[in-house]
């Protein structure tokens, strides 16, 4: 069966997580995506925090499977002969270095263009084009803090706390792959290729709308109802941080379970959906409270929230997460237990679902990475190892055109 992008070709100028997330992605489903890398050191994660000495470290491996490794120096004049052909027979460039690198080395979007029109050259930076930071070189929790994640996550007497989800890198990523595929389908209608670009603040903003609601929500009204800080502690001029409250209309906690003194996630996530209020007594034991008008709509139990969730842990108390959780999604209540990085490793369905894969690398051996989260009915990726660096310079070299002796003759320049 053919895959989705088969005869895309991408030039991965990506490197660390953001751009590389978004490649991998493509590879999955089929582009041949060619990651250029610096000869001798390439993309800096294969050394970042290894585990295996001399073996590609996972963070590197996690993040660029099923790709091509070709290096070479594109500041060299050979090196840029090689880009060039390689623009002049590619569908899409990706980079995301630091703003301006791609200028300096020669490849502004006017020179890319005019050497392949249907280019569709994508970037992601951490700041977007003409904003007062855009000269800013941009690292995972520092977009976390420009784009509204951090000064509304963590616990309102503590400081603004980021979050271990990569919101500004493998999330940017994602976005601009959607923005690939989009110009490659205006391409198909045009001929015309295009500029793409998402800049981190930008991606973690998208995913703070709520917060942005809240803002307009609090300048009106001068509280948040939803808030744990409603309607006892007091509200400033700004969107406080929340701790685990749920962030729409439902109210939701991180609740204790058996063992939690000893285990960090012994925990489960409950919400009080309010359409399921009649379930939730009947879960609990509590039937009383089903009529009861101090507890039978949300604006009656808004003020007790507190109490409620303490009642909740008070009957958890005797519960192992799976054990509550298993008994609690027979009154259909939204609430999953807080799994450990171990749990998700060890999780059956995840593995079952593809979601968790087990890949053979030829250096390391059998390691775990994540696959494709979106799921098709006529495409299963296959998710293959990460390249070694370099494994696929000559091979690339020579479906440019080059001739063995041209490309010894790179070797010994070391610009490949
Ligand atoms: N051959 C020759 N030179 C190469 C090369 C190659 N194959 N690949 C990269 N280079 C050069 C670049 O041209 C650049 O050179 P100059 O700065 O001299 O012009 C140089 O390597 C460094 O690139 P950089 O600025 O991207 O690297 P850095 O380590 O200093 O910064 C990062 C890293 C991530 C902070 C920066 O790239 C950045 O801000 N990128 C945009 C935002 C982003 O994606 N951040 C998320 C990364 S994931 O956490």
């Amino acid at each position: 069966m053919s895959k989705p992008l088969e005869g895309i070709k991408i030039i991965d100028f990506t490197h660390v997580q953001a751009g590389p997330a978004c490649t991998q992605l493509l590879a999955w489903f089929g582009a041949d995506v060619i990651k250029v890398e610096r000869p001798g050191s390439g993309d800096v994660t294969r050394n970042q925090l290894r585990d295996v000495p001399d073996a590609d470290a996972l963070y590197f491996t996690m993040l660029n499977s099923n790709k091509r490794s070709l290096t070479l120096d594109t500041k060299t004049p050979q090196g840029k002969e090689v880009l060039e052909k390689l623009i002049k027979e590619s569908d899409v460039m990706v980079e995301n270095f630091g703003p301006g690198a791609l200028d300096r080395m020669g490849f502004s979007w006017a020179r890319i263009q005019e050497l392949n029109p249907g280019m569709i050259m994508a970037s992601v930076k951490g700041f977007s084009e003409g904003h007062h930071y855009e000269d800013l070189k941009v690292y995972e929790n520092v977009a976390q803090c420009a784009g509204g994640a951090a000064s509304t996550t963590g616990f309102w007497d503590g400081p603004p706390t980021v979050s271990a989800a990569a919101l500004g890198d493998s999330n940017t990523g994602m976005h601009l792959a959607i923005g690939i595929l989009t110009a490659l389908m205006s391409r198909q209608k045009s001929g015309k290729g295009q500029k793409v670009a998402v800049s981190m603040q930008d991606a973690v903003l998208n995913l703070c709308r709520v917060k942005l609601r809240d803002q307009q929500r609090l300048d009106k009204l001068g509280f948040l109802k939803e808030y744990p800080q409603y309607p006892h502690g007091k509200f400033t001029d700004v969107v406080p941080r929340g701790g685990n409250a749920g962030g729409g209309g439902q109210p939701g906690w991180v609740l204790k379970c058996k063992g939690w003194e000893t285990d960090p996630n012994a925990y489960i996530y409950f919400t009080v959906q309010d359409h399921a209020w009649p379930p939730i007594c009947k879960a609990l034991g509590k039937e009383e409270w089903i009529e009861d008008p101090a507890y039978n709509t949300p604006d009656a139990r808004q003020d007790k929230i507190f109490d409620i969730f303490a009642t909740i842990e008070e009957w958890l108390k005797d519960k192992t997460k799976f054990e509550a959780v298993d008994y609690l999604r027979k009154f259909d209540i939204p609430c999953a237990p807080v799994l450990s990085m171990k749990e998700i490793a060890e999780d059956k369905s995840l593995r079952d679902s593809g979601s968790i894969v087990e890949v053979d690398h030829p250096k390391r051996g059998k390691y775990l990475t994540v696959g494709s989260p979106i799921k098709f009915s006529d495409l299963k990726p296959e998710i293959k190892a990460s390249p070694l660096l370099g494994e696929h310079t000559d091979e690339v070299l020579a479906q440019l055109g080059y001739t063995k002796e041209q490309i010894a003759e790179m070797h010994a320049a070391k610009a490949v």
